[in-house]
């Protein structure tokens, strides 16, 4: 089941959380910080320990302090006009999360708007990579959440959710 919340996604009680990170995994801003001040110094060490992350591609770690079990880290394009790979490096961050998160027997899952920050991915594009790639895997999970940050985010899946 995809559903489609309003909140902060450190709050969530699920199997794993993903982190829109950048490439060195030290942290950041935006829902990078809010993760790692939720979870604590610990998974920065981890982060450390795994020693960065290419676009595209993702990194697992356990929650330490979070609701979360797990933290799927994943470093999504910085958008550049959309004719930089950006669309195929966006759907492999989601690709990448659910099966990473599949491989690990993990039920329920949330995302935030990967690249849709600092990144500057225009948000409906972004959404409809995302909900595509989430209906594929939908029936492998228990729930997979999309965890929207502001009303307007919300606003924007749901558009897409119903008519798409
Ligand atoms: N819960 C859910 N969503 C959130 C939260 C939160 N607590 N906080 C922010 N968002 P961004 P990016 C939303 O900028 O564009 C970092 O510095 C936010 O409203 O966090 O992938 C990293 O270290 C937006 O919709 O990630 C990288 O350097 C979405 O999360 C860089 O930013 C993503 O915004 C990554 O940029």
């Amino acid at each position: 089941m995809i559903r489609v919340v309003q909140g902060d996604i450190t709050e969530l009680h699920v199997g794993a959380i993903i982190n829109a990170a950048n490439t060195t995994l030290l942290g950041g801003g935006g829902v990078d910080g809010a993760i790692h001040r939720a979870a604590g110094p610990d998974l920065l060490m981890a982060c450390r320990e795994i020693g960065g992350c290419p676009t595209g591609e993702v990194r697992i770690t356990p929650g330490f302090a979070l609701p979360s079990k797990w933290v799927i880290h994943t470093v999504g394009p910085v958008w550049r006009g959309g004719d930089k790979g950006e669309a195929d490096l966006l759907e492999s961050c989601y690709t990448q999360s659910l099966e990473t998160a599949w491989a690990h027997d993990i039920h329920s899952i949330a995302f935030p708007g990967i690249s849709t920050g600092v990144y500057g991915y225009p948000k409906q594009a972004a959404a409809r990579i995302a909900l595509n790639v989430m209906r594929h895997y939908d029936d492998r999970f228990d729930e997979i959440i999309v965890c929207c940050f502001t009303s307007d985010d919300k606003t924007v899946y749901l558009a897409l959710y119903d008519t798409e």
